[in-house]
């Protein structure tokens, strides 16, 4: 596997144990970063990318176990190891139920702690190709209809709102015809990238199909979810791209109306986009 840009967060306010896991894990090919407790550690987490914390129970300010609750809710596909010293006072289905994807408990011999990280990175490496597009790095179809099932379902239990926007790129068939597909590819992966900037961290964005993108946004309506859909519009259109400098996208959009399902809202929105096209492109419409 390769491991190289993978950096793991160690949480322990103990230095011993700390410059321990960092020399294992350094020596095994990861980088290490190192925090003292829970709170120092999610500061960190906000302004660094970490492929993987490892934590132990007990420390100041913050314990562990918050440690890992608040990171599986921020950080959903994290995987957090948990060191336990205490199995009395803390369980260590505490660290599962937290969100941990593995524990080991002190004092553990080194060879068993490395290949432990080692499996719980490679499920997290499977789980990851499971839910990614692998060009753009982004969610996929497949996940993309997981997650609007289950935002359906609580729309429609709590009366929330729930819009869906459909993004297709203009004569794309032209970029890769003219600049090849190769640029035809970084287009795709610096639209993502430009998508991903702009949307909420409660949006779930997705590429749909070959040049064919969806944001699912939850506690929207129709006409917010349409404003935005024209701020992205307009920053498309003024945004330079590597080698083929322009493209403009069409846009569909559709909100979540009683009794639909997951073919119903996303056909809306479909059905809005193929209008967008036909009106002459680089435009909103919703239905
Ligand atoms: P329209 O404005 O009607 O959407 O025209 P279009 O050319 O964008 O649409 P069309 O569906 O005719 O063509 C889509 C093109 O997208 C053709 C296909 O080769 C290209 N495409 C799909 N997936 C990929 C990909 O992963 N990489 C590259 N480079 N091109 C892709
Ligand atoms: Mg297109
Ligand atoms: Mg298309």
């Amino acid at each position: 596997m390769k491991k190289r840009g993978y950096k793991v967060l160690i949480v322990d306010d103990e230095p011993v144990t700390r410059d321990m896991l960092a020399t294992l894990l350094s020596s095994n090919g990861y980088k290490c970063d190192v925090a003292f407790d829970g709170k120092q550690a999610l500061a960190k987490m906000d302004s660094e990318e970490y492929s993987a914390v490892i934590t132990d129970v007990v420390m100041p300010d913050m314990d562990g176990i918050s440690l890992t609750r608040e990171i599986s809710r921020k950080y959903p596909l994290m995987p957090v190891m948990v060191i336990t010293g205490y199995a009395g006072k803390h369980p260590p289905d505490e660290a599962i139920k937290a969100g941990a994807s593995d524990f080991i408990n002190k004092p553990f011999a080194a060879e068993e702690f490395v290949v432990r990280f080692q499996k719980m990175m490679s499920d997290q490496e499977i789980m990851r190709l499971a839910i990614k597009d692998p060009l753009t790095n982004i969610y996929n179809r497949r996940h993309f209809n997981e997650e609007i099932r289950r935002e359906i379902d609580r729309a429609a239990r709590y009366e929330r709102k729930l819009s869906v926007v459909m993004l297709d790129i203009d004569h794309f068939k032209n970029v890769n015809d003219i600049f090849g597909h190769q640029a035809g590819d970084s287009v795709l992966c610096e639209l993502a990238m430009l998508v991903e900037k702009h949307i909420r961290k409660t949006d779930i964005f997705a590429r749909y199909g070959g040049e064919e993108f969806c944001i699912l946004m939850p506690e929207t309506d129709i006409a917010d979810a349409a404003g935005f859909a024209e701020k992205l519009r307009d920053i498309i259109e003024r945004s330079a791209f590597k080698n083929i400098e322009k493209i403009t996208a069409s846009f569909g959009v559709s909100e979540y109306r009683k009794d639909d399902d997951l073919f119903s809202l996303i056909k809306r929105a479909d059905d809005a986009l193929y209008i967008a096209k036909n009106k002459g492109r680089n435009r909103v419409e919703r239905l």
